[in-house]
Order: structure tokens, then C-alpha cells, then sequence
């Protein structure tokens, strides 16, 4: 499958998706938006991990601000629709895809690109990486979970500074403060992200799909619900054949040798 704005690949089970609008630091437009969406729903079933990344020295620096005609239209731009009919399905689809996608975010990722990296179910950065509530700086407010999402993984203090006065945060803090799963050497960050991907595609896709299910659902749950839903979701883990695997490697005293069925 050939793309505009995006390198894709498909290896060893991983689903390589590349940002590639690197002249305009990987911003986002329609079509990015409409192929990433594309993508995710064809490719991923084929794949047991996504690792979601930017070409060249930035991640994403948020929407296509060059993209928007300035002045009288500005006032006039489609942003519901854009947000109704792009934004929000796409951050949608990174929440219900039962593939765990990880985001390597190295140089900037700002605006709706910090939101796009923030849906990845985990995030690694390298320790320069700048992660940049940018909206406020433009007269915009967080959009694509933004705001939903910084206050559960920061708390409301940092998550109103970050998003009131628009300063970006290095990837070392972002990590410190629990953003992000981890910082590395900027060297390191797309080797370690993908061997993320990696243990993730090799890991049993049921349980990590379910696993992902249970997350999500926790963030609107009673105990008493999320109870259920452990329940009924660890029923479904325990009929996979990766299951089985797991109980026969441990009986054996190998590592389990999993197929993602
Ligand atoms: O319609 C709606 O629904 C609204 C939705 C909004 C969602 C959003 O994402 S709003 C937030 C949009 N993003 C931003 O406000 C960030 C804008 N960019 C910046 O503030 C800076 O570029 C950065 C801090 C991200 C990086 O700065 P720096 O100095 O490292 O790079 P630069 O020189 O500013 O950018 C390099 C090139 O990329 C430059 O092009 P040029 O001059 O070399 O031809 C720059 O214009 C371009 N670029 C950077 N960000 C964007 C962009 N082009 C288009 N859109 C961008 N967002």
C-alpha cells in the first residue's frame, strides 16, 4: 500500500506507521488523518503491535497550521467537522483497537500531535523529545483527549500548567512525571520503542488486547464494575490457546511461545 504522508511497513508482526511530512515537522492534514485511519483498520488486524513514529527530527508538531487560510477564513474553518469527522475517530480507534500501539516520540510533539502520542497505549521518548501543550499559543484549546487524558496521567496541577500556559516539557520529565512510560538517550529511542512493539507482538494478543479493554473501561468504572468486567475478560483470556501455551511452558520450565490466538 503506497501512502502520501505516511511510511508503512509490516514486520515481524509490528506495524510500522511513519509520520512523513517531515518538511512542516509531520503536521497533521486531512490526509494524513484519513490514511492513518485507513492504516490502523486494514493493516492492524494483520499485526499483533503498532509502533507509531515521526520522520526525521520531529514526531508531530500538532495541525497543519499552514494548511488554514488566515484571516476572514480562519473564523469560517471547518473545525467541527474536522474534529467530528478526523480527530475524534481516529483517537477513537487508538482506544477500541484491540493492538497495543506504542508512540516513539523523538523531537516535538506538539499540539494534536502531543494528543496523537498520548493515545499510544505506551509512550517512549528520548530524553531531548519536547512533548507541547502548544493549542494556547494559538488561541486554541486541547483537543484529541488532551484534556481528558493529561490530568489522569499527570493530576489537575500539572495538567492546567501544561495546558493554561503552553511550555513544553523534555521527555525525561514528561517520564518523571508519569506522561510517559519512559525516557532514553536520544539515540536510543526508536531502537527502544520498537523492541517495545516488539515484546508486545510476541506477547499473547488476547490478554493484551483485553488488557487494553480493562484500562480503558477503569477510567469511567465502579470497583464494583471493573470487577465484572476482570471477570468476563479474564473468562475470554482463559479460552485462548496462548493460555494453554502459558500453563504448558510453565509446567515445562521453557518460555511460553505465543501465537496471539
Ligand atoms: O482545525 C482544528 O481542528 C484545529 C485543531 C488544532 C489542533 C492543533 O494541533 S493546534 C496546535 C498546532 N501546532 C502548533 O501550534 C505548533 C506550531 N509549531 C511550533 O510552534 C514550532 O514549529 C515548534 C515549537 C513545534 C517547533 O519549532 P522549531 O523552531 O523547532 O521549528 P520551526 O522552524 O518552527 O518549524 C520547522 C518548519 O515546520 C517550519 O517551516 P519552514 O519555515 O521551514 O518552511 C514551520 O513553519 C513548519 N511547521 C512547524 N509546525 C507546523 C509547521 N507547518 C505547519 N503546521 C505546523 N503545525
Amino acid at each position: 500500500m503506497e501512502f502520501e504522508t505516511l511510511n508503512v511497513g509490516l514486520t515481524d508482526d509490528v506495524l510500522d506507521i511513519q509520520l512523513n511530512r517531515p518538511d512542516r515537522l509531520n503536521a497533521i492534514n486531512v490526509i494524513m488523518l484519513t490514511e492513518l485511519r485507513q492504516v490502523i483498520e486494514e493493516l492492524g488486524p494483520s499485526s499483533c503491535a503498532i509502533l507509531l513514529r515521526g520522520n526525521e527530527r520531529a514526531f508531530c508538531a500538532g495541525q497543519d497550521l499552514k494548511a488554514v487560510d488566515i484571516g476572514d477564513e480562519a473564523a469560517g474553518l471547518d473545525v467541527e467537522g474536522l474534529i467530528d469527522q478526523y480527530y475524534n475517530p481516529l483517537i477513537r480507534l487508538f482506544a477500541s483497537s484491540p493492538r497495543p500501539i506504542v508512540a516513539a516520540v523523538r523531537g516535538v510533539a506538539a499540539g494534536a500531535g502531543c494528543s496523537l502520542a498520548l493515545a499510544a497505549d505506551i509512550v517512549v521518548a528520548s530524553d531531548s523529545a519536547s512533548f507541547d501543550e502548544a493549542f494556547v499559543r494559538i488561541g486554541l484549546i486541547p483537543d484529541c483527549g488532551a484534556s481528558y487524558v493529561l490530568p489522569r496521567l499527570v493530576g489537575q496541577a500539572r495538567a492546567t500548567a501544561m495546558l493554561m500556559l503552553g511550555e513544553a516539557i523534555d521527555g525525561r520529565t514528561a517520564a518523571e512525571w508519569g506522561l510517559i512510560w519512559k525516557a532514553v538517550p536520544d539515540e536510543e529511542s526508536e531502537r527502544a520503542a520498537r523492541s517495545v512493539a516488539l515484546k508486545l507482538a510476541r506477547s499473547p494478543s488476547t490478554a493484551i488486547g483485553l488488557i487494553k479493554g480493562a484500562l480503558r473501561h477503569s477510567a469511567s468504572a465502579t470497583l464494583d464494575s471493573q470487577l465484572d468486567h476482570e471477570r468476563d475478560g479474564q473468562l475470554a483470556a482463559s479460552k485462548s490457546v496462548d493460555f494453554a501455551e502459558g500453563l504448558k511452558a510453565f509446567a515445562e520450565k521453557r518460555p511460553a511461545v505465543f501465537t496471539g490466538k
